[in-house]
């Protein structure tokens, strides 16, 4: 036995004296855990001497970390072999919590890139908040969403190292707060590199006041205490906008402030105050909006506090400083009203109009351009894009088509000013996660072809097309995926109490929900088959279950009802005798990255079916592309790079071009649709005929006329569900006929999805910011 082994026994019989068998899933994931952090201590220790990376993000969704970092460690079967030994089911682990500390897409991306930094051996680490409580867990009541707090410290928090010494106060207006990190090792692959991801704690500077309480004043006496951790309490649970509440901006300055001080702070160590280098030691990436608040506050810590000059200062900081745009929309970027700025920061306004200024004279001095198109200040408001656009030296789009967008549209002007600062670094996710650990058998089929290289370098993945003219490997890839389909089936009824047929196609679309994503189109066209089913209009079927997963903002009315509207739909085709044998419809709770590792593995088609041009890339596309799921999409985000590299006769894509959609223009008008086409109409009367029904709160008769009349903020059918309609059901149809026709030909299609992925790693993204944004 090694000293691990030993360490992981030795920390179970301080929890469990006799039994191990008996210790409950805490007790071992706490003794595994802690003997981890103590393999790692020393080289965690070793500080690199190189430019460092850091990552500022309001969101890290890193999931359940203990798998990834046993894999990481190379500590994964030894481990398992050991809890076995000891008659502990080494599946415990599911049993604990799962860290939510994002909402989404953008949140598990910078989770992404922290594995793959640390694995090419780069110095990436992440900046963030510590979250008292995470995205809220979600319920199902008669098909409503119900949200509860999500409590991810219940299980303890072994893989956090608190650094009391390190904390550093953070000013606002009139309150002072201490910010107290909590370091978590990010292990590469093979364990040579740990980077850190800290997040940030608010704490307050008098935890309680003597004599208020003396004077028997027992609520003052905490004020200070409730008011300070309010800061980093919770998660905002949506994810595009809201209007600017104070507290969110307190919370992305506590955390940029906290995390710039601390990195000046260890840059005076070796560099004293020659920060002339700092931009030769640290790049910054901001993750969208949410930490460019760090802009005019380094500018302040460099002026006020280091007595650098305006100009001295912003040169520095335009160095240092990178953006990355997640998402189209104008109206989701970020925008705080002049007026809330300066009441909660109003030390650092006067920074924001430093560089108002500074951009006024370059415009000025300018003869082709016009002054108002470019301005950090405008209606009352400071644009936090803008800005991130003028004070840095890069700006970044995360998929072809978005980046353009940002180029023709978005950031026009500003692309017109400064060309040679847009990149497009297209997004990619983790293999280590999204492959070796969530679907161990498909990665042994890959191995046992083309060797085990592929988990660091997943471009390999190219040398398994041969094996597309395999019937024997084509006939393995079928089997995996029934084993998958079977593990999940196996987890749906233990979290949600539902039988998945897993004798059927599992068709699934798991993402946020949101109107541009068109979850509610996916219901329509499934309605549709099912109607089509009932009355014969549709011969040819193979069986198939439409899952659904995904979280709606608490406050998202829409989102909400789109939910209501699929659960009722499910109860209506699960309960028919006549189809249900043929299909079966399933929204399944509390999605979440664990779930995700779950039904990816299952899918065989991938619901990717945004309005082109609103889905800025999309990950999970790239991660059902990985696990051999076709995709079934449109001509939007990554899906149009994925049908570049694994051709699009092997995936199934349909609907309107976002040039299409801009040259219909105002001649638009899906009631024409609805009332030329029968099929069209009875989906969307379903909504307002008592077909289903949303339980009295009138959220389905919004839904329909939004989509039929518009609303006084956007006209009507706003994501074109109408207009894609046809096109959709038919693709949707063609890709069931060609699974039902010929078995094999379809598995060809998934495992040149798999050969094809290879781009799509996380570490091709970082390798290309590392190289063509951070200079490390
Ligand atoms: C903004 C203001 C106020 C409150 C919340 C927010 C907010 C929070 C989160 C705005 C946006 C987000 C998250 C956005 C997000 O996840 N975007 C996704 O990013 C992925 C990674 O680049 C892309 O693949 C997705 O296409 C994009 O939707």
């Amino acid at each position: 036995m090694n000293a691990y082994e030993e360490t992981v026994l030795q920390n179970l019989s301080e929890e469990i004296p006799a039994d191990f068998s008996k210790a409950t899933p805490k007790e071992v994931y706490m003794a595994v855990s802690k003997a981890v952090m103590k393999q790692i201590f020393s080289t965690w220790q070793t500080k690199s001497e190189r430019k460092k990376a850091c990552y500022f993000s309001a969101e890290f969704l890193l999931g359940r970390v203990i798998h990834s970092n046993l894999l990481n460690m190379g500590l994964l079967e030894e481990t398992e072999n050991l809890l076995r030994q000891h008659k502990i089911d080494p599946k415990v682990f599911e049993k604990v919590e799962d860290d939510a500390l994002g909402n989404g897409g953008l949140g598990r991306l910078a989770a992404c890139f922290l594995d793959s930094g640390a694995t090419l051996g780069i110095s990436l680490n992440g900046y963030g908040i510590r979250y008292r409580y995470g995205l809220f867990r979600q319920t199902f009541s008669y098909g409503e969403q119900k949200e509860e707090a999500d409590d991810w410290l219940a299980f303890g928090d072994p893989w956090s190292v608190r650094r009391e010494n390190e904390r550093v106060r953070v000013d606002f207006g009139e309150e002072s707060v201490w910010a107290v990190p909590y370091d978590m090792p990010v292990i590469g692959y093979g364990g040579k590199t740990i980077n850190t991801l800290r997040l940030w704690q608010s704490e307050p500077l008098h935890p309680f006041d003597f004599e208020l309480f003396n004077e028997q004043k027992y609520e003052e006496a905490v004020a200070e205490k409730n008011a300070a951790e309010r800061i980093s309490n919770v998660l905002y649970p949506n994810d595009d906008t809201d209007e600017g509440k104070s507290l969110r901006l307190k919370q992305q300055y506590f955390f940029s402030s906290a995390s710039l001080q601390s990195i000046l702070r260890e840059f005076k160590k070796s560099y004293a105050n020659d920060f002339k280098k700092l931009p030769e030691q640290y790049a910054i990436q901001l993750n969208d909006t949410h930490p460019v608040v760090s802009i005019p506050e380094l500018l302040r810590l460099l002026i006020a506090g280091e007595n650098l000059s305006f100009s001295e200062a912003f040169s520095i900081v335009q160095q240092v400083f990178s953006y990355t745009n997640h998402t189209i929309m104008a109206e989701a970027l970020e925008k705080w009203d002049v007026s809330l700025f300066c009441t909660v920061l109003p030390q650092v306004y006067p920074y924001v109009v430093m560089l108002q200024n500074r951009l006024r004279h370059e415009i000025g001095s300018n003869s082709q351009r016009n002054p108002d198109d470019y301005s950090l200040i405008a209606g009352g408001k400071v644009h936090m894009a803008k800005m991130a656009v003028y004070a840095t030296h890069s700006v970044n789009g995360v998929a072809k088509i978005h980046t353009e967008i940002l180029k023709k549209k978005t950031l026009k002007e500003w692309y017109d000013l400064y060309p040679e600062r847009f990149h497009n670094v297209t997004n990619g996710v983790t293999q280590r996660r999204w492959l070796a650990l969530c679907n161990r058998e498909l990665s042994k089929f890959i191995t046992n072809r083309i060797g085990n290289s592929w988990i660091t370098n997943l471009s390999e993945l190219e040398k398994l097309v041969p094996y597309a003219d395999d019937p024997d490997s084509l006939k393995q890839l079928m089997q995996i995926k029934k084993e998958k389909k079977n593990q999940l089936a196996d987890y749906v009824y233990r979290k949600d109490n539902f039988g998945l047929n897993t004798e059927n196609i599992f068709d699934v679309q798991v993402k946020r929900l949101h109107e541009y994503k068109r979850q509610l189109l996916n219901a329509f066209s499934i309605l549709d088959l099912y109607y089509g089913l009932k009355e014969g209009r549709i011969k040819d079927f193979y069986p198939t279950t439409f899952i659904f997963g995904g979280k709606a903002a608490p406050g998202y009315d829409r989102a909400k009802g789109i939910i209501k509207y699929i659960n009722e739909i499910a109860n209506l085709i699960n309960y028919d005798d006549a189809v249900n044998r043929k299909m079966q419809v399933v929204f399944v709770s509390n999605y979440d990255v664990s779930y995700a590792e779950k039904l990816i593995p299952a899918a065989d088609f991938s619901e990717q079916i945004s309005t082109a041009g609103t889905e800025a890339s999309g990950t999970s596309n790239m991660k059902f592309m990985m696990n051999g799921a076709v995709t079934l999409g449109t001509y939007d985000g990554a899906n149009i790079e994925i049908v570049e590299q694994a051709g699009e006769e092997n995936n199934y894509i349909f609907g309107a071009r976002v040039e299409e959609l801009e040259a219909l223009g105002e001649n638009y008008h899906p009631r024409i649709f609805y009332e030329r086409e029968p099929r069209i109409r009875r989906v969307m009367d379903s909504l307002v005929n008592g077909t289903v029904t949303d339980g009295g709160s009138g959220v389905f008769q919004e839904l329909y006329r939004s989509i039929l009349d518009g609303a006084s903020w956007h006209r009507a059918d706003y994501y074109y569900l109408l207009l894609d309609f046809l096109p959709y059901c038919e693709t949707r149809l063609r890709a069931n006929q060609d699974y039902l026709r010929d078995r094999t030909k379809f598995t060809r299609k998934c495992l040149l999805n798999i050969a094809h992925a290879g781009v799509f790693s996380s570490d091709r993204t970082v390798s290309q910011y590392a190289k063509e944004i951070w200079y490390l």
